[in-house]
């Protein structure tokens, strides 16, 4: 295994901590690219479960770097809570384990502010975001008036910049969302005693990377959402702001293309979707209720129910394209352990029209129905189950299925949230 990016497939929560933890054992360095802490990464060793939002799930390992790329938008309280909880389980003895890059844009107390004020604004139509200020964020990056993680190192700088950008923040705030104006002066004092304490994290990914890899070390690239809430390809504008696939790793880090060796798309064995927004497949009846229970379907930042809905193989050959992936983890297999037959969506209806490739027409999207293919199920328990050839025949047809589909191979099964419930193909 060389550098390797592992991606959601679907929208999200599709299992990518578990599988970035697993991989940590073939890396030296892993890398978050994109994202903030919207992302709950949930790992899962012996008994012990540990949710990430921000530091990368390679973190439980020791003596493996851990990395913050350019792309992330980060908060710094939760980041200094996250460092925290982990030195206190016992993990990251070393701060030299972690950097953070300097031009990682930095979460404001206004980007939270107008998240949450807009959501409210927005009613019916809100996107149903995390309400971490991340959209506010990016839109600063874009804008071109961020603050970085190198800024907030220097208090002149961060000053400075914060009382450019703070009279448009609060006059925005006031005047057309209806909240309180925010000081200056009191950001400034709760943020700068935050980079103290954050100082030792500072670096730069790029180099430091490159390095390594020049080295001889494999780098593994952590992606959070999932490809269907890219900001470009998935279904805008019910999606997040920064570039969930592939190619998001070599902008979100320093690296160009030509360093990246595989990339893997975690799908679950079904779909599930957090916020607002189109998702065919979705089941409002009651397998869709036995599947949240089965999977234990809840937000891990948020605790939000989670939609759930029957596997979508349009959905997930886009994934495949627009990540170019060269194989795809499956997750979640054991939550289908009791159903007598499992659908697969393998075409959309609109109107008379029948659609294999996912429409990139919002208003074509939202009238698509799902066309099924059932396939039976295997009803016993797999949970325990540790070698490829051990797994019933039928979910064993289940994957050949998948991999005809989507023309890509699946190379590991999860059959349980716990490290050792994974069955590596390759
Ligand atoms: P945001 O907050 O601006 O990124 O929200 C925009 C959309 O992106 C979705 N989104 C997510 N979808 C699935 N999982 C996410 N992380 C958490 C988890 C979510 C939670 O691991 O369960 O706890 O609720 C995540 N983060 C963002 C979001 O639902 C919006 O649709
Ligand atoms: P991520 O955001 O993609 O890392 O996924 P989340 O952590 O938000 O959600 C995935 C959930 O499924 C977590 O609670 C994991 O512990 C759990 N999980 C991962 N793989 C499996 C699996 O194969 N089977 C079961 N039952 N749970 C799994
Ligand atoms: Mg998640």
């Amino acid at each position: 295994m060389a550098n390797v990016i592992i991606v959601g497939a679907q929208w999200g929560d599709e299992g990518k901590g578990k599988i970035v933890d697993i991989y940590t054992e073939y890396s030296q360095q892993v890398v978050r690219f994109q994202g903030g802490n919207n992302a709950g990464h949930t790992l899962v060793v012996g008994d012990e479960k540990t949710v990430l939002h921000l530091i990368p799930s390679g973190i439980l390992h020791e003596g493996k770097r851990c990395l913050i790329g350019n792309g992330v938008v980060l908060d710094p309280k939760v980041f200094l809570e996250e460092i925290d909880g982990l030195k206190k389980k016992g993990y990251l003895k070393d701060d030299s384990q972690l950097v953070v890059d300097g031009a990682v844009n930095i979460i404001m107390p206004y980007h939270k502010k107008i998240d949450i004020a807009r959501e409210q604004k927005a009613g019916a139509k809100k996107i149903g975001t995390t309400g971490r200020g991340i959209g506010p964020t990016y839109e600063d990056k874009a804008g071109r008036r961020a603050i970085r993680f190198a800024d907030l190192m220097k208090p002149e700088t961060f000053k400075r910049k914060l009382a450019d950008v703070l009279p448009e923040k609060n006059f925005y705030l006031e005047q057309y969302l209806g909240e309180e104006p925010l000081s200056a002066d009191e950001i400034a004092e709760e943020y700068l005693g935050y980079a103290d304490r954050l100082r030792c994290y500072l670096g730069r990914v790029s180099t430091t990377l490159d390095a390594a890899i020049k080295a001889g070390d494999n780098v593994l690239f952590e992606g959070a959402q999932g490809s269907l809430l890219d900001v470009d390809h998935g279904t805008y504008p019910y999606v997040t702001s920064s570039s969930t696939v592939a190619g998001g790793a070599c902008t979100g880090t320093g690296l160009g293309p030509n360093k990246i060796d595989q990339v893997i798309g975690i799908s679950k064995a079904y779909v599930t979707r957090v916020g607002e927004g189109p998702f065919p497949t979705e089941l409002h009846d009651e397998m869709g209720e036995r599947l949240r229970a089965a999977g234990h379907e809840f937000g891990a930042t948020t605790g939000r129910p989670r939609r759930c809905g029957w596997l979508d193989i349009v959905a997930l050959k886009e994934a495949v394209r627009t990540n170019g992936l060269t194989g795809i983890a499956l997750t979640k297999m054991d939550v289908l352990n009791e159903l007598e037959t499992v659908k697969v969506c393998t075409a959309y209806r609109h109107g008379e029209e029948l659609l294999e490739e996912f429409p990139q027409d919002f208003d074509v999207l939202k009238e698509c129905t799902p066309v099924y293919e059932e396939v039976p199920g295997w009803q016993c328990d797999i949970n325990d189950t540790k070698e490829y050839d051990q797994l019933p025949q039928q979910v064993r047809d289940y994957v050949d299925k998948i991999e005809a589909w989507t023309s890509c191979p699946v190379v590991l099964v999860s059959v349980g949230p716990r490290r050792d419930q994974t069955i590596q193909r390759t």
